[in-house]
């Protein structure tokens, strides 16, 4: 990486971005912040640029890609949908965010998979592992193991870097007895980010995006492995998560998405 570093983050405007935007804030590092809706303004000290811009438009997605040195790609739907938007959205607009980053030669992209890739395995005593093979729950689902399918093609064949991160529940509090494992919390995630894009050489991965749970059932050695440490545990939220009994749902990894 250059002394002076330019990320691109898509959907940056969204859940994941938003909480991203301060904790990856470095004063040698430009964030081009990106995404379809207006931007919060920059703040006075902020390094941070940004666009407004379709992820399906590859002369944007090229334009916005212009100097960078890596992408942090979270645009797309975040829940399920019907077909021809998750279609166009998730994996027409990855296939963009890709093809701009061979077209710019930027040497690093990461991806934000799901959990929702493999929803339908049931757990069992094992902790689920790196690079289970997809089992998707939904559309949504779909688009991500398409996406990670997607990744594993532009390294192959271009020698991108491409780091799928299969994500459990990424929100500042977790929100349900589910969550107590699949939380990732915002200071891991920005963690796991940074990781990531500081890893030498890393080739094509597919790893966990989880916070240091107690009640995890995840493998986190790929993570562990790229350099991650995490520090949260969502123990600390479960006495405020009443769960009288677990669900059919969190049977599977996909929970709600299952049933
Ligand atoms: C996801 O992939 C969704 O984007 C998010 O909203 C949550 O539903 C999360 O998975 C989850 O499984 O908790």
């Amino acid at each position: 990486m250059r002394m002076s570093e330019r990320i691109l983050i898509t959907g940056a405007a969204g859940a994941i971005g938003t909480m991203l935007r301060p904790r990856m804030a470095r004063p040698e590092r430009i964030l081009r912040l990106l995404d379809i809706v207006p931007l919060p303004q920059v703040q006075p000290g902020e390094c941070v640029e940004t666009v407004e811009a379709d992820i399906t438009d590859l002369v944007a997605i090229r334009n916005a890609t212009e100097d960078v040195d890596a992408i942090i790609h979270l645009g797309g739907i975040a829940h399920e949908s019907d077909w021809n938007q998750i279609l166009h959205t998730n994996i027409h607009g990855t296939y963009t965010v890709l093809e701009a980053a061979r077209c710019a030669g930027v040497p690093r992209v990461i991806l934000a998979s799901s959990n929702h890739a493999v929803g339908f395995h049931p757990y069992s005593d094992e902790l689920v592992p790196d690079y289970l093979f997809p089992r998707p729950d939904t559309y949504y689902g779909v688009s991500k193991a398409a996406n990670e399918a997607l990744g594993s093609l532009y390294h192959d064949r271009h020698g991108i870097d491409v780091l799928c991160v299969r994500i459990g529940s990424c929100f500042e509090t977790p929100q349900d007895h589910r969550m107590l494992s699949t939380w990732l919390s915002p200071g891991d995630c920005a963690g796991l980010m940074e990781a990531l894009l500081g890893t030498p050489k890393p080739g094509f991965r597919v790893l966990w995006g989880i916070s240091a749970n107690t009640r995890s059932r995840f493998s986190l050695n790929e993570a562990r492995a790229l350099g991650y440490q995490p520090q949260d545990d969502a123990e600390q939220y479960a006495d405020t998560l009443s769960s009288p009994s677990v669900s059919e749902a969190e049977r599977y990894i996909g929970g709600s998405f299952c049933v």
